[in-house]
C-alpha cells in the first residue's frame, strides 16, 4: 500500500468517526410517558392483584421504581402546570381544570428547545390552550374523547382521526421517532394518554377479555367514613351512589327508563350518548356484541339484587372498563420501547412512565381522586435510564411531579431557573439518596366543583400525614401512616398524638413559608373561583 492511499484510507475513517460521535449525542434523549388517572395499583410492577401491564413493568425491570412518588395536587391540569413549571400550583397559578394556564410563564420544555433539543409533544395537555416550546404538537382539545377524536394539530389546526385515540396517540408517537426527528439532535418526546380517564372505554381487542374477568375488591369498599371528617363524609365519588349509570357502567339511558333507575348525575345519560354516540356503525355494531350480554344480565337481576350486591356489581363493572383500557396503554408503550430499541435509541433515552395523579379503585368506595388520602395522593413512577439507573432498583424517596423539571434540566445539562421549586432526581437515579426531602407539601383547591372535594392543604412525611381541610369547613386530620395504612382513623383529637400534632402543624407553617404558600394567597384563590358563573372542566 502506497503512503497516499493510506492517507486518503486515515482521513476517510476519521470522517466515519466523526460522523459517528456526531450521531450519538452526549446528552440523553427524554421520553416522557404519562397516562391520565393510572392508579399505581394498576401496574404490575407495584402490585399484580388486579392486572398485569408486561410492557410498562419493562421500564421498571431495567430501571427504577419509585414507591413513594406523589403530586403536589391530584387533579390533571394542575398537575401537568406543576410538571412543566416546576413550581406549586399557587405558584404558577394553574390551581384547577378551570382557568386556562399562564403561557407567560416559563416552562422545562421551552428551556430544552432553547438549549437544542428537538421537542415534541402528542396526547392530552387538557390546558385550554396550546403548549410552548414545542417543534411539533398533536393535543387533545380538553379531556379528549377515547374513540374518533379530534386533535388540536400545530400544523393543521383542528383535525379529527378515526380509530382509537390510544393507538392514534401511539402511532402519532412512532411516527415522530421515526420520520420526524431529526437524528443529530437529542429529543424531548411527550407521549401523553388520555386513557384510563373516565369514562374508561377500551379497545376492541381488549372487550372479550375484560368484560369477562372478575377482580378482587379492595378491604375498603364498604367504608362508612365514620372515621373521618366532613370532607371524606360529603365528597361525590361513591361508586354506588355517584358512579354514572349509563356514562360509567354503559347500561344504556333505555336500559335505564326501564329498570326505572334514576340518573346519579344530571349528566348521566348524556355522557353515555356524549361518548358512545361517537362510535361509527360497525364500532357501535362490535361493542354491543360483547356488552350487549352483560346489560341483558343485569336486566334479568336488578330487582332482586341488595345495595350490596349492586356495589360489588358496580366494581366490577368498573374495573372491567378501567383495567381494559390500560391494557391498550400498555400495548403502545411497548410497541414505543420495542422501536427505540431497534433503532438503537434505548441507550442514550430515558424512559419516564407516570400518571397525572393516581386513583381510587374502590377504595374507600369511591373513584376518582384530589384527596390526599393514598390512592390519589400517590402516583406511579418508574424510570430507565440506561448506564445510569442500575436494573430492577427500587427508590423510597418521597419524590413528586414537581421535581421533573429540574430532572430533565439537569439531564441535558441546562441551568434550571431559580425559582424553581423541584429537587432533580438524577442524584437517586445513581443510587445516592442523602439529603433528599423527607417531607412533601400538598395543596388540592377545585372546590365546590364536580366530585364535591374540599380544598385543603398537608404536610406529609413517612410517619404522619396532616391535613387542614378549609373554606366551608375548618377541620383538621392526622393520619398515623404506619399504624393505619389505610387511613381509617383521623388520630386529630386523640390525646395520645396531642405532642405529634403541636410539632407536625409547626412543620406545615414551616413549609408554606418555605413554598411561598399563605393564607392570603388562599384567600385570594377563593376569590377568583368565585367570579365563575359555572365551574367547568
Ligand atoms: C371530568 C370527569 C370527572 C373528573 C374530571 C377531572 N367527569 O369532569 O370525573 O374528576 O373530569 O378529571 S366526566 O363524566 O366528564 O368524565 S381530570 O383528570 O381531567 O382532572
Ligand atoms: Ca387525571
Amino acid at each position: 500500500m502506497n503512503y497516499k492511499l493510506l492517507l486518503v484510507l486515515l482521513v476517510c475513517s476519521c470522517i466515519a468517526c466523526s460522523e459517528k460521535k456526531i450521531k450519538t449525542p452526549a446528552r440523553p434523549n427524554i421520553l416522557f410517558i404519562m397516562s391520565d388517572d393510572h392508579a399505581y395499583q394498576a401496574i404490575s410492577a407495584y402490585t399484580d392483584r388486579l392486572t398485569q401491564t408486561p410492557n410498562i413493568d419493562r421500564i421498571a425491570e431495567e430501571g427504577m421504581i419509585f414507591s413513594n412518588a406523589c403530586v403536589t395536587n391530584s387533579i390533571c391540569a394542575p398537575s401537568r402546570a406543576v410538571i412543566l413549571s416546576g413550581k406549586h400550583s399557587h405558584l404558577n397559578g394553574k390551581i384547577d381544570n378551570i382557568f386556562p394556564f399562564d403561557t407567560s410563564q416559563i416552562t422545562f420544555p421551552q428551556l430544552l428547545q432553547g438549549g437544542g433539543y428537538q421537542t415534541a409533544m402528542f396526547g392530552k395537555l387538557h390546558f385550554g390552550n396550546n403548549p410552548k416550546g414545542f417543534d411539533q404538537f398533536k393535543i387533545l382539545p380538553g379531556q379528549g374523547s377515547y374513540y374518533n377524536p379530534d386533535f388540536i394539530t400545530k400544523d393543521s389546526g383542528r383535525i379529527n382521526i378515526e380509530g382509537y385515540t390510544t393507538d392514534l396517540i401511539t402511532d402519532m408517537t412512532l411516527d415522530w421517532l421515526k420520520n420526524d426527528r431529526k437524528e443529530d439532535d437529542p429529543f424531548l418526546l411527550m407521549y401523553l394518554h388520555k386513557a384510563p380517564h373516565r369514562e374508561w372505554l377500551p379497545a376492541k381487542r381488549h372487550y372479550t377479555e375484560y368484560i369477562n374477568k372478575t377482580f378482587p375488591e379492595p378491604e375498603t369498599l364498604f367504608d362508612d367514613y365514620s372515621g373521618r371528617g366532613r370532607a371524606a363524609k360529603e365528597a361525590e365519588m361513591n361508586l354506588l351512589t355517584h358512579m354514572n349509570w349509563a356514562g360509567d357502567s354503559k347500561i344504556p339511558p333505555e336500559v335505564m327508563d326501564e329498570l326505572s333507575i334514576p340518573e346519579t348525575a344530571p349528566w348521566d345519560k348524556q355522557a353515555y350518548n356524549r361518548t358512545l354516540g361517537r362510535l361509527t356503525p360497525q364500532q357501535k355494531a362490535d361493542w354491543d356484541k360483547i356488552y350487549d350480554p352483560m346489560i341483558a344480565e343485569f336486566k334479568k337481576n336488578y330487582a332482586t339484587m341488595s345495595r350490596e350486591e349492586l356495589m360489588k356489581w358496580r366494581y366490577q363493572r368498573y374495573m372491567q372498563d378501567y383495567l381494559g383500557s390500560i391494557a391498550a396503554v400498555d400495548d403502545g408503550v411497548g410497541e414505543v420501547l420495542n422501536y427505540l430499541e431497534e433503532s438503537g435509541l434505548a441507550e442514550n433515552t430515558i424512559v419516564v412512565y407516570t400518571s397525572d395523579q393516581g386513583f381510587y379503585l374502590g377504595e374507600h368506595g369511591w373513584f376518582d381522586k384530589r384527596f390526599i388520602y393514598n390512592e390519589s395522593f400517590k402516583t406511579p413512577l418508574l424510570v430507565r435510564w440506561p448506564g445510569v439507573i442500575k436494573a430492577g432498583s427500587k427508590n423510597t424517596q418521597m419524590v413528586q411531579n414537581l421535581d421533573f423539571a429540574q430532572t430533565f434540566l439537569e439531564a441535558a445539562k441546562i441551568d434550571a431557573p431559580d425559582d424553581m421549586q423541584g429537587e432533580s432526581l438524577v442524584p437517586l437515579f445513581k443510587g445516592q439518596n442523602e439529603g433528599f426531602r423527607d417531607a412533601v407539601y400538598y395543596h388540592y383547591y377545585e372546590y365546590p366543583s364536580v366530585h364535591m372535594v374540599k380544598r385543603h392543604y398537608a404536610f406529609v412525611n413517612e410517619d404522619y400525614k396532616l391535613a387542614h381541610f378549609y373554606y366551608d369547613v375548618d377541620e383538621w386530620e392526622l393520619y398515623d401512616r404506619k399504624k393505619d395504612i389505610h387511613e381509617m382513623n383521623n388520630v386529630y383529637d386523640d390525646p395520645a398524638y396531642a405532642e405529634i400534632v403541636i410539632d407536625l402543624k409547626k412543620k406545615l407553617e414551616e413549609m408554606r413559608v418555605f413554598y411561598k404558600d399563605s393564607p392570603e394567597l388562599d384567600q385570594e384563590y377563593i376569590e377568583k373561583y368565585k367570579t365563575l358563573d359555572r365551574w367547568d372542566n
